[in-house]
């Protein structure tokens, strides 16, 4: 009879074994999927996908100034489409427009590198970029932003423009 009760008991932590690692594969893969949907959907916030084709001309045209001007089109995009719930939450975090352009998919932030090539990414960079966006490229067609007295390396290197289809500008 002991040994019945003892055998059973052994059956059941064996199953309760399997069920706990099927469960934690179900879980884990759950949280990959999770992870994964996330990493594709950020990076779709970096692309150029569903941008205003008046901002991909104008960051054509960065990419061609640059290069004419004998620099590096050293930058990256950090956003551009932006949906309402993101924007939302980047308006409490950091400040963001709440009517921002980049909600119409007008707008880019990028981050300015090391485009003169001197070996370190600075406001000289930022600087070269805003002068070819401000007068060459945008001039009065839309807005341009710079960060360049934020605290922190990405927002001190991060120029906003937009074809808004007005002048707008401004340095924080
Ligand atoms: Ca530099």
């Amino acid at each position: 009879m002991a040994r019945t009760k003892r055998m059973s008991r052994r059956v059941w932590r064996a199953e309760m074994r399997k069920i706990i690692l099927r469960l934690t594969r179900a879980l884990l893969g759950f949280s990959l999927g999770v992870v994964g949907v996330l990493l594709v959907y950020f990076l779709y916030l970096q692309s150029l996908i569903g941008v205003d084709p008046a901002t991909v001309a104008f960051n054509d045209a960065l990419k061609d100034g640059l290069a004419k001007a004998g620099h590096r089109p050293a930058y990256f995009v950090l956003s551009s489409v932006r949906p309402r719930w993101w924007n939302a939450i980047l308006v409490s975090w950091s400040g963001a427009a709440s009517n921002s352009q980049h909600l119409d998919g007008r707008a880019l932030d990028i981050i300015v590198l090391d485009v003169n090539q001197d070996g370190a990414s600075d406001a000289r960079d930022v600087w070269i970029v805003y002068a070819l966006l401000d007068k060459a490229i945008i001039g009065r067609r839309g807005g341009v932003g710079t960060y360049v007295n934020e605290a922190g390396f990405f927002n001190r290197q991060m120029i906003h423009f937009d074809s808004r289809g007005f002048n707008a500008r401004w340095h924080r």
